[in-house]
């Protein structure tokens, strides 16, 4: 079968929820996979973050074929003997009292949301359903009700009401906005990602999530991170909130807990807060299964031991560095932004009409995956075990790249 045979087959039996690159992809390695043809690819989105450690990480499949061979999965009806393990090294790792696994990263964030209204009547005294979670324009927290009742992307929204009440929205990076939403007493979370990953990696001002860290807890508000796409190193710290010593009260975490093996993620709380949920009041039949601690535990090592978050950041500060000298030369590309590796860049408008989905495509052939977002913008998120030499590959292809499309640029009135 070829390519073109696996997206006819898709397209006929799969729902249409999805507009795919045209690139069927059949194996993959570290930073590299092939499509089946045989063509390699260097894989500049990683799964939107979920591959940060590279694709089929032997340590993490080590683990993954060890466990899958004795237990995978026993519910929660049963205590299990590897997941007390598993919650004794995460809590340590990311130093909290407890943790809550779930499986998919929006189940991270419905976890999350939950247990802010649990507290909110348990601990604050909000009266009863009256709590309002605070959530930022241009957010991205997954498909579930809660999350698209948070989103005002139309795409996400629209067609799917009546929507979950006792949300609102302010604009990102915006403090006194922040301030204004902390005045109702009945406000009992702030949800948010330190980077908004899907709006375009936007990167807040400096000192943006310590204030708005400082005001929350002024008002005893919840300060909750969605570190799904921005923990685990990707940003060239472990999580984003340590570029500003920013400790969540709640912590999400997601996508690059399993190295992109299978889904996990987990919710981190202090006991103040995990404990208002008790047993029986919220839960998963996979969440917690030992086949996914043992993957978990061999993806958080891996981090540490390849010495992820580093790599992150000095490969991104090259990467940034070298399309600077990009954005400086071309007239095609207006600006690159991010942090560590996670980065995007923004193509003008063209005469021809061609858009940033046509710049992946040219990407595509020339040997490098990446996707647009929100039309103009393309994310660029490898795999974290990236080499200095595979940068220089991607830079060469980019430029390569955007120069095919330099000519069409319109002339941007003064
Ligand atoms: C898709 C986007 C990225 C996330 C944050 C929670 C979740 C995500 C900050 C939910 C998921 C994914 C979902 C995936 C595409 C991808 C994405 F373009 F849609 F927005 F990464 F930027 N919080 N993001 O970014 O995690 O439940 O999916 O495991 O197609 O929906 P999930």
């Amino acid at each position: 079968m070829t390519s073109q045979d696996f997206i006819k087959l898709e397209e006929k039996y799969g729902a249409h929820n999805y507009h795919p690159i045209d690139v069927v992809i059949d194996k993959g390695k570290g930073v590299w996979v092939w499509d089946v043809e045989g063509k390699k690819y260097l894989d500049f989105l990683s799964a939107y973050s979920a591959v940060n450690q590279g694709h089929c990480h032997p340590k993490i499949i080590s683990a993954l074929t060890e466990q899958a061979q004795k237990l995978t999965l026993t519910s929660r009806a049963f205590y299990n003997s590897v997941l007390g393990e598993y919650e004794k090294y995460i809590t340590e790792y990311f130093g909290y009292d407890k943790i809550l696994p779930m499986n998919t990263g929006v189940e991270g964030d419905e976890t999350a949301f939950k247990l802010a209204r649990k507290w909110a009547y348990a601990v604050k005294g909000v009266p009863e359903n009256k709590a309002k979670i605070i959530f930022c324009e241009g957010n991205f927290h997954g498909r579930t009700m809660m999350a698209v009742s948070a989103s005002n992307d139309p795409d996400c929204k629209d067609g799917y009401g009546p929507y979950l009440p006792g949300v609102e929205l302010i604009p990102f990076n915006n403090i006194p906005a922040l301030e204004k939403a902390l005045q109702d007493p009945n406000a009992c979370a702030f949800l948010v990602e330190p980077i908004q990953g899907e709006a375009g990696v936007m990167v807040p001002d400096e000192g943006y999530l310590k204030k708005a860290y400082d005001l929350c807890k002024s008002k005893n508000v919840l300060f909750i991170a969605d570190e799904v796409q921005t923990g685990l190193c990707r940003t060239g710290k472990l999580l984003a909130c340590d570029h500003e010593n920013v400790r969540p009260d709640v912590l999400i975490l997601g996508k690059a807990l399993s190295g992109g093996v299978m889904p996990i993620s987990a919710v981190l709380a202090d006991d103040d807060i995990m404990l208002t949920i008790k047993p029986g009041q919220h839960g998963s039949t996979f969440g917690g299964n030992p086949l996914a601690a043992k993957v978990a535990i061999a993806s958080l090592q891996v981090l540490k031991e390849e010495k992820l978050a580093e790599n992150a950041e000095k490969m991104g500060k090259y990467f940034r560095q070298e399309m600077q000298k990009i954005v400086d030369e071309l007239e095609i590309v207006s600006l690159v932004r991010g942090k560590g590796l996670l980065n995007a860049i923004v193509i003008k408008p063209t005469k021809s009409g061609k858009t940033a989905w046509d710049v992946c495509v040219e990407f595509k052939e020339n040997g490098l995956l990446a996707k647009p977002t929100h039309g103009d913008i393309i994310r660029f998120a490898p795999p974290l075990v990236i080499t200095k030499e595979e940068i220089d590959f991607a830079i060469k292809t980019i430029r390569n790249v955007l120069m095919k499309f330099e000519h069409e640029v319109v002339a941007v009135e003064a």
